[in-house]
């Protein structure tokens, strides 16, 4: 009730759409299932497996494949947890597709989207989300804290993205359960883990590491675990696959060798 005085405004932009989601859905009353605790479970891969049709360096991806089919896949294959997009314009998803993936699916699941606002963490909540991400380089540093203040009065957890050791020194805060370092430049749309290498030492240990973008062999995901990383946010390696499930099945086959 509270929060929702203090964020009329931002409501009122938005009016239309949270009827439709919060229909039926678990606001406020779900259990959140901590991405911390499954990312850093030695019994699991420490895998984000991302569901993402499309993208803007890569196009199309994958204009078929069914967020049940593949959500409940990965998940089988050995996935820690879910990373969903709901950006439709630049990356074809949607909240659809975060609900359809929380319906089927008890692991932890990541909001992935430009997040700027109150009002998108409330969404992702009522979506069913655990897990929300702030773009360090997106936002001002009190705006990523403020925001990522919010998250956790709401009970979700927050990885916080950084591309290099500036970002990550002017907004780390108390609140951020994860830190997860982009690979992909967002300017180039290169992708290098050595971005991740060159920055493991400067996160805190008290932040699960997590590297994202360009994973594509087993032997670069035991590179990054040796540096020090405890998940792997890896999409268009499966994504590109016909059938996604069976790309992240084998992949972590040949990882756990
Ligand atoms: C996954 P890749 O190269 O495996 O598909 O990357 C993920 O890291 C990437 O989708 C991503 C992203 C983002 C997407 C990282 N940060 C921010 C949208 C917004």
């Amino acid at each position: 009730k509270i929060i929702a005085d203090k964020y009329l405004e931002v409501a009122e932009r938005k009016s239309l759409v949270p009827v439709k989601l919060l229909e039926g859905s678990v606001f406020f009353e779900g259990k959140v299932v901590s991405m911390k605790k499954y990312v850093t479970n030695p019994e699991k891969s420490g895998i984000i497996a991302e569901f993402k049709r499309k993208s803007p360096s890569k196009g199309v991806i994958n204009g078929s494949a069914s967020v049940e089919k593949v959500s409940i896949g990965y998940m089988q294959a050995g996935a820690s947890a879910l990373s969903i997009l709901t950006d439709t314009e630049y990356f074809g998803g949607s909240s659809d597709d975060l609900k359809a993936a929380r319906k089927f699916n008890f692991c932890p699941i990541i909001r992935k989207d430009f997040i700027v606002d109150e009002y998108q963490i409330l969404e992702a909540k009522s979506m069913g989300a655990d897990c929300i991400l702030l773009i360090a380089a997106a936002l001002e540093p009190a705006k990523l804290k403020s925001l990522a203040s919010f998250a956790k009065g709401l009970g979700l957890e927050i990885l916080m993205e950084v591309h290099d050791g500036a970002e990550l020194e002017r907004s780390l805060c108390d609140d951020l359960d994860l830190v997860g370092v982009n690979n992909r430049n967002l300017k180039t749309f290169e992708v290098s883990v050595d971005t991740s290498l060159a920055l493991v030492d400067q996160i805190p240990g008290n932040f699960v590491k997590v590297s994202e973008s360009g994973i594509s062999d087993p032997n670069t995901m035991i590179e990054l675990k040796k540096a020090g990383f405890d998940g792997f946010l890896i999409g268009e390696n499966f994504m590109k696959s016909s059938r996604p499930e069976q790309a992240a099945y084998n992949f972590i086959k040949e990882f756990k060798k």
